[in-house]
């Protein structure tokens, strides 16, 4: 593995949408007991599925630590590759790397500094050195080779991109106090457009009420096909995220894409409040200086953090009356795809979702 110290759009890369064909998928196994109730054991069976899900139409790699290997081993069909690997959590989505491609079909990872989504000034956990060494891990893994980024903060759940040109993100996570304080938005604008190989940056201001990434994009909107989003949607004026979705709505309205073409939005309900339980909050583990959850919190929970493999949407489900509704919306946004809802509390406790524990491989041409 080489690392690059040239940017992605001087070498003609640029990140492929996640609707776009992969070789595989890259997750992370949960244990950490901060994040996961009861010794994981709950988040371990739900990851197991998502995994199994996706491992129907691509090969699915799981990253367990060494004192965790045996049990995902043991949990998971021979078919799912496993690798052990150091990490603070769970996190693929936000630590392995982005990757990006060229017209020939080359993939090569970007390495971004990662700093638990705010660092010490509003980071969920102390330390992430390992988290932020998974990225050079995986490329060398996959014999891939890595743009540096370190000098940028960035997780890959807080980026989304249609693969011709747009990248989708929002204001309240890029320009968060925690991330890259001394650069402007333009400078931020311009550091993704070097990366990603973008030509033009949609910023909506917010994502999903209470999401303690800072509100990542990839759980309040995603591309589902060039110049056409969902986005996630309350009617209820009453509800805090009534203003924020409406807000994404606006922006979305007027806007065009790099290529020029108006946005077409799908809006996706959400589903009722969904909070933690006092039984759930003593299962966590308690950790100094890092925040706890509390009984009655609210949880960021949405379907449109859902994982788009060759051959399905893996999507949550939460037992709620919008769980089929969702999924008829996004059956027929991909017709082609098989819909698996998978259900998702136990992974929304932890404080992500289907899309936060996978990282998609593009396809490559070797
Ligand atoms: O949503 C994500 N991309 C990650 C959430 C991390 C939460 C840590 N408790």
């Amino acid at each position: 593995m080489k690392i690059l110290h040239t940017t992605p759009a001087a070498d003609g890369f640029f990140m492929p949408a996640e609707f776009e064909e992969h070789d595989g998928c890259f997750m992370i196994w949960p244990e950490r007991a901060d994040s996961w109730q009861y010794g994981g054991i709950a988040a371990k069976k739900a990851f197991a599925k998502v995994a199994m899900a996706i491992a129907k139409s691509e090969e699915v790699t799981m990253l367990a630590s060494a004192a965790e290997y045996d049990t995902a081993r043991r949990m998971l069909p021979e078919y799912i590759r496993v690798v052990e690997m150091s990490t603070d959590d769970a996190w693929a989505r936000d630590c392995a790397p982005t990757f990006v491609k060229n017209k020939e079909g080359e993939v090569r990872g970007i390495d971004w500094y990662f700093n638990a989504w705010g660092g010490l000034v509003d980071g969920l956990y102390f330390p992430w050195d390992k988290d932020n060494k998974v990225a050079r891990k995986v490329c060398d893994l996959e014999r891939l080779d890595c743009y540096d980024a370190r000098d940028f903060v960035l997780e890959g759940g807080s980026i989304h991109s249609d693969g011709e040109g747009t990248v989708m993100v929002t204001e309240a996570c890029l320009l968060s106090k925690g991330r890259n304080p001394d650069m402007t938005k333009d400078e931020i604008e311009e550091k993704l457009k070097q990366y990603l190989g973008a030509k033009k940056v949609i910023w909506l201001e917010r994502g999903i009420y209470n999401d303690e990434t800072n509100e990542h994009v990839d759980n309040i909107c995603a591309f589902v096909k060039p110049g056409e989003v969902v986005l996630a949607w309350t009617d209820d004026e009453e509800d805090p995220q009534y203003e924020l979705s409406k807000s994404c709505y606006d922006i979305l309205s007027q806007e065009t894409d790099a290529c020029g073409r108006k946005i077409v939005i799908h809006k996706l309900p959400l589903p009722k409040p969904i909070c933690m339980q006092k039984e759930e909050c003593e299962g966590l583990a308690w950790m100094e200086d890092e925040p706890t959850r509390t009984d009655g919190e609210r949880l960021a929970a949405s379907y449109v953090n859902f994982y788009i493999s060759n051959g399905a949407i893996v999507m949550p489900s939460f037992g709620d009356p919008a769980d089929h509704a969702a999924a008829e919306i996004l059956g027929e946004l991909f017709p082609e795809r098989e819909i698996i809802p998978i259900s998702a509390r136990d992974i929304l406790i932890g404080g992500g979702n289907i899309h936060c524990i996978t990282q998609q491989l593009p396809k490559a041409v070797r």
